[in-house]
């Protein structure tokens, strides 16, 4: 189910314009490397679009298989971010809100609209979450390693953590490492597509690692070994994200 790099490029091409001025062919898009942590803000007539990824479909394979990651992103997200924009254009109209603003506000708007802002913000932070280029001992550094071992103990003990708290969501959801408002990590999982910026969960923070664990996610490779999929996943985080999103104010 390898599609070849001409139709992926098709791909990135109808969805959106965003895509077209990059060279597709690298594994890197370095102008997009910068824009990572803006803010996904919606176009001028009410549509959000998917980032391309900054990495190709076969690129996880230390974790993520690359028929997963092609149906993950072109279906379930892509799914995700058109019903967004539905929702939107039904609720917000001509009014210019972010995705966040509308996260922030959640308990205002339809289920649709829960389920499809959640959906679009998680998956796009999800892939961001994750890179090829990783060390095979890949782990935190810097300030953001300092701040794992000060709150939970160690860098074991985390992992240890976040781990449960994926194993354990039951049915679908996300796992998550979070700063809270006292600048504090904290570790939690949600339900279906919510996220820690909706005002209706109980797991409330900026969000800084997310692990997608709907069956969707790994499922042709895992089946129900989710756990397994857990444990790789660690060999693909990007912590220089992490990190970013962590030092961020
Ligand atoms: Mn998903």
């Amino acid at each position: 189910m390898k599609k070849s790099t001409s139709s992926r490029r098709d791909f990135l091409f109808n969805s959106g314009k965003a895509a077209l001025a990059v060279g597709l062919s690298t594994t890197i898009i370095p102008s997009l490397a910068n824009s990572i942590n803006k803010k996904i803000a919606p176009l001028a007539n009410g549509r959000f679009m998917q980032q391309p990824l900054l990495y190709k479909f076969d690129a996880l394979q230390k974790a993520i298989d690359a028929q997963t990651m092609e149906i993950h992103y072109t279906k379930h997200a892509a799914t995700y971010c058109k019903n967004l924009n539905e929702a939107y254009i039904a609720e917000v109209g001509s009014k210019n809100k972010s995705l966040e603003d509308i996260l922030h506000k959640i308990s205002k708007y339809t289920p649709k609209m829960r389920n499809n802002a959640g959906g679009h913000y998680n998956h796009e932070m999800f892939w961001q979450c994750m890179s090829p280029n990783t060390a095979a001992d890949n782990k935190p550094t810097g300030s953001l390693a300092d701040n794992i071992i000060g709150d939970f103990g160690s860098l074991d003990a985390f992992k240890t953590q976040f781990a449960d708290a994926a194993k354990t969501r039951f049915g679908s959801g996300w796992a998550w490492l979070i700063k809270t408002k006292d600048g504090k990590l904290a570790i939690g999982s949600t339900a279906n597509q919510d996220n820690p910026l909706m005002n209706i969960v109980e797991l409330k923070g900026k969000p800084l690692l997310c692990l997608d664990v709907w069956e969707h996610a790994y499922y042709l490779r895992y089946q129900n070994k989710r756990a397994d999929y857990i444990t790789n996943f660690w060999n693909v985080v990007d912590w220089n994200f992490v990190e970013k999103k962590f030092m961020e104010l």
